[in-house]
């Protein structure tokens, strides 16, 4: 029997995008979070876990480069982690998700030190940082491909949470304006490089359970604060 041939780059993109349909945009935590359902104590329970996650993103990244030989990837990729630490007069996504804290109603402080961190919440973002410092670089670049998606989760929340939350200051929602454009950015230059550098049958269907690997790492992280929080459908 001949050897499957390899998806051409428009097939492997598609199948790509199909893996959207897994994507914790349609978590039943965050469908509470987005259609106005979820009360202040949910919020803030998604705020304070989630900010694990996004002060764990510049490690995940630094692993990334530092498992990189390429000049060229690295220069593209370090940009993610100024936009996280932040850089010059930018004061970064993890000082935007601190103000959005705030306005939820958190203490700074209480956020930064980590202790209401759900160890389910804990397992799978570490499980995304401990991935990216073993796998070979692209592996790490095609994981970062759930951004594909991104950009509609930002615009959801950006759409209604003011009038789902009036009570949640909307400067605090600056964090998700600043990740429709960095996103797009970001995922633009993550694809490119896993259609190029994932070519062979087995290499595409590697990158498929990759991205289904950080599918199920945002998927558990919800539904980690679904059952710490509960969940009204
Ligand atoms: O705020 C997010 C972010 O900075 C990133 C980086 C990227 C990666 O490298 O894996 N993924 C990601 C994501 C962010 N926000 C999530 C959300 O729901 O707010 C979505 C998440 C992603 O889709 O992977």
């Amino acid at each position: 029997m001949s050897a499957a041939a390899a998806w051409s780059r428009e097939e492997f993109e598609a199948r790509l995008r199909e893996r959207g349909r897994a994507y914790h945009i349609h978590h039943p935590f965050n469908v509470m979070l987005n259609s106005g359902k979820a009360t202040r104590e949910q919020i803030r329970g998604w705020v304070a876990n989630r900010f694990y996650y996004q002060v764990s993103i510049p490690l995940k990244d630094a692993a990334i480069l530092a498992n990189c030989n390429e000049r060229a990837v690295r220069r593209n990729w370090v940009q993610r982690i100024l936009d996280h630490d932040g850089y010059g007069e930018d004061p970064g996504g993890i000082e935007c998700w601190l103000r959005l804290a705030e306005a939820v109603g958190l203490e700074r402080a209480a956020v930064e030190s980590l202790s209401a961190v759900l160890p389910g919440v804990r397992f799978a973002v570490d499980a995304y940082v401990n991935f990216a410092r073993r796998a070979p670089w692209p592996e790490g670049v095609c994981a970062s491909l759930t951004e594909l998606f991104a950009p509609e989760i930002h615009r959801q929340r950006l759409a209604g949470w003011p009038q789902h939350y009036p009570w949640i200051d909307p400067a605090g929602l600056e964090y998700f304006q600043s990740r429709m454009s960095r996103a797009r950015r970001d995922v633009e230059f993550a694809l490119a490089v896993t259609l190029e550098r994932f070519t062979s049958p087995g290499e595409q269907r590697r990158a498929l359970e990759i991205l289904q690997l950080k599918l199920d790492i945002l998927w558990q992280m919800n539904d980690a604060m679904a059952l710490a929080f509960g969940v009204t459908t």
